[in-house]
């Protein structure tokens, strides 16, 4: 049963439930790994960008590989999995319900990701696993880094099953209702990741559990990288989409507008499941071993998953503009000028999207095999994600958080925290532009990712590289700086400001919107498309792979 009261707005048809206190205790504890993991992983990120422009050494014999690790794993896997989890809890409370019994299997899944997180980063921290993110074989962690993602990955599908039922409980509440949208949103993210998260899991249970324990003596390197990047693809996605939710159903309330289509809204969506998944080979365009006419068929596919990306970049448009002209703000940009710029709960965001023009641009560039050849495993690749995940998608992430916080903590987002807020996503903005235009370009010119400094015996090439890495130091430590404003808002947020109501602004449908088509949400039609286009991408080339891959590959081990 669900032990919660309905609260109806005035006049509006949109229903929502008051959040519990031990509701708003359990996303909150997903808050709190979230921002002392952006501390940790923001430092690591500092010493790295100093550690390359050639001026500065790591103390105490610490690794380079080792800081990278915990960069990417704490910030790529950690940071990101804990705020989105929280934050869907948060979404589906408050439009679904959750029952007693829900709260409880969702606390078990905290744990189980909790003591997977600490396993898996006690073993970084000690240098036993400095195998990057992407813990590509044949490079061998302990076998407790392997462990602790394996339990991390079954802590976050407790958080799936969770949500599947909030939504299966209220649809038996509310026959033939459409469900909200929040909702249907977060259920179609968990599905994703459920679904892509089967081939880390099995690569990591199968291959890299048994190969670290000495059980087996060799490992089936294009079988694992395989594995991996059928996941490592829709893990982009899964970051992503929370961005969308709130850009399609949160911004629109607070620019004081209204959703813009909720039937494009679910249809993007659906796409995004389908096609996020069979797209893992742009990864592994310069492997050997995959047959091209596979990789064809999947850059083709990724080319379809820019699709629901550019619907929504119009919709954001659309809703933009319609809304500032209603307010009657007239020319060919009056609209544009009279955006929300000063509230940093918009600002943020759309700084998010701004960064995704160039960000999906530079994706378009990687997808294509061609130009592929020119920029895989130089720095332009982490120049594109630190403008897509660390721009787009972590802006998004803070701009949410100046409202969210205090809604989970029974605050008030000030004025002086608006205006620090506005600070420090300038500060980011400003930080991330010179860091990422600087991988860019150093890329372009042959710079390795992946690399500590070097001058490559003082080759004309590499010296062409060093300017730009100085300026990736720059723009890293302008970016520390507003990693710690960001640590210090959200203490603010979280302790010292006034109590009161904060706004949580869920955005409705115009009044006279078009019906949403019942078809999209037959949930067992989309599975089953998603199913049938993962085995027409990957069965034949994987069988391909495993019949016919060289001989495993003893253990890297340092
Ligand atoms: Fe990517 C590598 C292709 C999107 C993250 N990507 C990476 C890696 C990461 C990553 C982490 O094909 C490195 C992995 C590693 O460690 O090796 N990426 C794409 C493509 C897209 C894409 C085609 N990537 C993302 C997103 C990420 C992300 C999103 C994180 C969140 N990526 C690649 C490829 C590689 C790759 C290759 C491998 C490279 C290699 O060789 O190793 C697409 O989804 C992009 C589509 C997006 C658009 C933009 C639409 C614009 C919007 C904003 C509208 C703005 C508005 C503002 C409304 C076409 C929605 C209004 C403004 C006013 C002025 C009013
Ligand atoms: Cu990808």
């Amino acid at each position: 049963m669900l032990n919660k009261t309905l609260a109806m707005s005035d006049q509006e048809e949109q229903r929502t439930f008051s959040l519990s206190k031990q509701e708003k205790r359990l996303s909150m504890s997903f808050m709190y790994v979230t921002f002392i993991s952006l501390f940790i992983g923001g430092l690591m990120g500092l010493l790295q960008t100093l550690v390359r422009s050639g001026t500065f050494s790591l103390p105490w014999g610490i690794g380079y590989y080792q800081i990278l690790t915990v960069h990417g794993v704490i910030l790529g896997l950690v940071l990101t999995t804990y705020f989105i989890i929280g934050f869907q809890y948060t979404l589906m409370n408050k439009t679904v319900g959750m029952s007693h019994k829900q709260r409880q299997t969702a606390w078990l899944g905290f744990w189980v990701m909790i003591v997977g997180t600490i396993m898996a980063s006690i073993t970084i921290l000690l240098g036993k696993a400095s195998v990057l993110y992407t813990f590509y074989a044949p490079l061998k962690a302990h076998p407790a880094f392997y462990i602790g993602l394996a339990l991390v990955i079954i802590g976050s599908w407790i958080a799936c099953f969770v949500n599947f039922r909030q939504l299966q409980v209220w649809k038996k509440q509310h026959k033939g209702e459409k469900s909200p949208l929040l909702a249907f949103m977060v259920v179609i993210n968990m599905l994703l990741w459920f679904i892509a998260t089967l081939g880390v899991a099995a690569a990591v249970l199968v291959q890299f559990i048994p190969w670290s324990l000495g059980y087996a003596e060799t490992i089936n390197i294009l079988v694992s990288r395989t594995l991996f990047w059928y996941f490592g693809h829709p893990l982009v996605y899964f970051w992503l989409l929370p961005a969308y939710m709130a850009w399609y159903a949160i911004i629109p309330k607070i620019i004081g507008g209204k959703i813009f289509s909720d039937s494009l809204a679910r249809l993007s969506f659906v796409l995004f499941l389908m096609f996020s998944i069979p797209v893992g080979f742009h990864h592994q365009l310069t492997e050997p071993g995959i047959d091209p006419v596979w990789k064809f068929v999947q850059v083709t596919l990724t080319f379809m998953v820019i699709v629901p990306s550019l619907m929504t970049a119009f919709s954001m448009f659309a809703t933009f503009e319609t809304t500032g002209r209603k307010k009657g703000f007239g020319g060919l940009f009056g609209w544009f000028k009279h955006l929300p710029w000063k509230d940093v709960r918009f600002l943020a965001p759309m700084i998010g999207m701004l960064a995704f023009i160039p960000g999906g641009t530079g994706g378009i560039i990687n997808a294509s095999n061609q130009l592929n050849q020119v920029v895989h495993n130089t720095i332009w690749v982490t120049g594109h994600f630190h403008l897509t995940v660390a721009t787009t998608v972590i802006l998004t992430f803070f701009g949410l958080s100046y409202w969210l916080i205090p809604a989970l903590t029974g605050r008030k987002l000030t004025s002086k925290i608006n205006k620090l807020g506005i600070i420090q996503t300038i500060i980011w903005t400003v930080g991330m532009t010179i860091m990422s235009g600087s991988m860019h370009i150093a890329g372009l010119l042959g710079a390795p990712r992946r690399s500590s400094y070097s001058t490559y015996g003082g080759t004309e090439q590499a010296s062409d590289w060093i300017g730009y890495q100085i300026a990736q130091a720059v723009g890293g430590t302008i970016l520390f700086v507003g990693i710690l404003l960001m640590v210090y808002i959200f203490i603010q947020l979280v302790f010292f400001a006034p109590k009161g109501e904060e706004e949580f602004p869920i955005a409705e449908e115009e009044p006279d919107a078009e019906p949403t088509p019942r078809f999209l949400e037959n949930w067992k039609l989309w599975i089953g498309l998603t199913i049938g286009l993962i085995l027409i991408a990957y069965a034949i080339p994987f069988m391909d792979i495993i019949q016919n891959s060289p001989p495993g590959s003893p253990p890297f081990d340092w």
